[in-house]
């Protein structure tokens, strides 16, 4: 018996990497009737007659659904400087979904090439992601990758961002070889499709990077609102310290947060961002 990690899947024939070797393979039919592999799974597999059949998927550490994928280091979300427009609600929304999956959100701001003006509020946004502890890589055409490929290192890193930010962009500046098809927004904007269909893993610096079709809205009827307001990164050195162990950082008295925010620790907008989804979320139930 073999063990590898799924990179792709075409209908039903799943590609296996295994010891620097990629197999095809079917998913036997015990399986089936479960749970299907999935991008990113750890699965056993063998040969049987003439093809490879899975017979074991391990336990998942997490599992995506848009883009459907499993074994989530890291989600890097990519964003545009412009063309399609920055936007902080974008980035804010998708740090949220990730992080309440329990996946840590890395950020790189792509286009940085088409950026002339010094003063561009773009620069301060990126400040204010770095204050609020994360991760945030810049880069653009003929820009160096090499700060992002040691991000990749040794993980599971799955790209997500809006159509046109240039995530597959990205991966092909890091590595040529990889020859991956990208589009002029316009046309990928205008016919409402993703370049990119199918969600597939590459090797960079012996890590796995997943292009993704991208984008995917918040699921705003299976989120828990206490759960949320514990795990939004920003709050997280926070929420220990409110008065109530379930604040949820909206009107409590004594919320470390509110206090955070009054005493620009956390900056304004990203907590507006986050009240709205509270609403949001209450609204739904
Ligand atoms: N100037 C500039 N253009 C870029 C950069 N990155 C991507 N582009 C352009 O932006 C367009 C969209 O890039 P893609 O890499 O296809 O975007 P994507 O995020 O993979 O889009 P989907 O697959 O549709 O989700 C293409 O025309 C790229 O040439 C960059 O850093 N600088
Ligand atoms: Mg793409
Ligand atoms: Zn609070």
């Amino acid at each position: 018996m073999k063990q590898g990690t799924i990179i792709r899947i075409i209908s039903n024939q799943y590609q296996i990497y295994s010891d620097g070797i990629t197999y095809d393979a079917k998913a036997m039919g015990k399986l089936r009737k479960g749970v299907s592999p999935v991008v990113g799974d750890i699965v056993d597999f063998e040969k049987m007659d003439d093809i490879y059949g899975i017979q074991k998927i391990h336990e998942r550490k997490n599992q995506l659904v848009r883009p459907l994928i499993a074994n989530v280091d890291q989600a890097i979300i990519v964003m545009s400087a412009k063309d399609p427009d920055f936007s902080t609600v974008l980035i804010d929304r998708l740090i949220f979904l990730i992080s309440y999956e329990g996946i840590t959100p890395v950020l790189v701001i792509t286009k940085m090439d088409m950026i002339e003006d010094e003063s561009d509020p773009v620069y301060g946004y990126i400040e204010d992601y770095k204050k609020g502890g994360y991760e945030v890589y810049v880069n653009g055409k003929e820009f160096d990758t090499k700060d992002i490929e040691a991000a990749f290192k040794g993980k599971i890193s799955v790209l997500t961002g809006q159509s046109g930010a240039g995530k597959s962009s990205l991966l092909n500046r890091i590595d040529n070889r990889l020859e991956i098809k990208t589009q002029a927004i316009s046309k990928a904007l205008g016919r409402g499709k993703h370049t990119t269909r199918h969600t597939q893993l590459f090797e960079i610096n012996d890590g796995w990077v997943a292009d993704t079709p991208g984008f995917s809205s918040l699921d705003l009827e299976n989120m828990d609102v206490h759960i949320f307001a514990h795990t939004v990164p920003d709050f997280v050195p926070y929420v220990g310290k409110c008065k109530f162990n379930d604040c949820i950082h909206i009107n409590e008295p004594q919320c470390a947060v509110l206090e955070a925010v009054e005493d620009k620790e956390i900056v304004k907008y990203r907590y507006d961002h986050y009240k709205e989804v509270v609403k949001m979320i209450q609204n739904k139930r």
